[in-house]
């Protein structure tokens, strides 16, 4: 096993194989056997293909920097936060599955690959991906309500299932969804920046703000550390999917696991038909910047290991 005390030399990506490893671990766990099973098998096919886990791991990262001196912490001394997160952590993985298994159905975009495979309606028939999906989403809230640990406090855990419910409903991804579809194929003078900014966090900023703010609410954190983490979450978001607008202008389906260029060919709403790539470029260094800042400026990175940081850096410097 991997060192997990991060020391001197920070090893980033050590940091990522072992808590990806982890969380792998976990998931497979929740989402052993079930029936019918032709659903259980569609479920876990989505689940566990892979995929970069960031909002898994920031759930992680965020965890293990508020973690001395939160509630739990003291409540429990001998509880590992890692392992105090693991089902919010799984959730959210359930919930951002299922959002990519309905976004892929011919009725949304329409896609054959996802994470360098055949998506889901592809190998299970359009049907069962969407009950793939369904069956995820109650999946999600029955894991983080049955499996968290009972010394969470009830009312920390109740407030964390409201947020997921905000951060996946209208008022969060579905909601974002929509107006991505409303603003798909409209002529470029048709929205603006606000408009991309919305359509992003819904679609995209809920789900990672919600990742970052959560551990902290769930584990007992101060309510500055909480609103330090969940505007930490905006930035990551937006930096995130602004990113992902460049990729599918610069990358490959090699690299990529999806097909690229789909964004220009339906005419989305992106931050580069309003900006161009340039632009895009500039926004992702301003927003570092503003990250950095904030973890600093908050003490968000515990000691020498600077994971939040590190996160910030490779959502927005990522190739895939
Ligand atoms: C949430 C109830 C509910 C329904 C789904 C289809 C839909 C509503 C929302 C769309 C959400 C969506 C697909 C947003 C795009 C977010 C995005 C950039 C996904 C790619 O995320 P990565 O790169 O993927 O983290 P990996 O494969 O690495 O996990």
């Amino acid at each position: 096993m991997l060192e997990t005390n991060v020391t001197e030399r920070f090893d980033f990506d050590a940091y990522l194989s072992h808590r990806r490893k982890l969380l792998e671990h976990k998931l497979a766990l929740y989402m052993d056997g079930g029936e019918p099973e032709v659903l259980w098998e569609a479920m876990r096919y989505s689940v566990l293909s892979g995929g970069k886990r960031l909002r898994a791991l920031l759930t992680i990262a965020a965890a293990e920097s508020i973690y001395p001196g939160c509630e739990l912490a003291k409540a429990a001394p001998d509880l590992d936060c890692i392992e105090a997160v693991m089902p919010l952590a799984a959730a959210i993985e359930m919930i951002h599955a299922m959002s990519l298994i309905h976004d892929d159905l011919p009725c949304l975009d329409n896609d054959d690959l996802r994470r360098g495979k055949p998506t889901n309606h592809k190998v299970f028939g359009e049907a069962m991906a969407l009950l793939a999906g369904d069956g995820l989403l109650m999946l999600a809230s029955e894991v983080l309500i049955a499996k968290s640990d009972k010394h969470i406090k009830p009312a920390n855990l109740l407030d964390v299932a409201l947020g997921l419910s905000r951060a996946t409903g209208p008022s969060g991804m579905v909601g974002g969804q929509v107006k991505d579809m409303q603003f798909t194929g409209s002529a470029e003078g048709n929205f603006d920046m606000a408009t991309v900014e919305s359509i992003h966090a819904g679609k995209t900023g809920a789900l990672i703000r919600f990742a970052l703010w959560a551990p902290a609410r769930l584990l007992g954190a101060s309510e500055k550390q909480c609103q330090s983490l969940a505007r930490l979450g905006e930035i990551i978001g937006l930096a995130f999917q602004i990113t992902d607008d460049l990729l599918d202008v610069t990358g490959d389906a090699t690299t990529l696991g999806k097909t690229p260029g789909k964004d220009e060919a339906s005419q989305k709403a992106t931050w580069i038909r309003v900006f161009g790539v340039d632009g895009a470029r500039k926004k992702l260094a301003l927003m570092e910047a503003e990250g950095e800042s904030l973890i600093s400026e908050n003490s968000l990175d515990n000691g020498s290991a600077p994971v939040l940081l590190s996160l910030l850096k490779y959502s927005i410097n990522r190739e895939k």
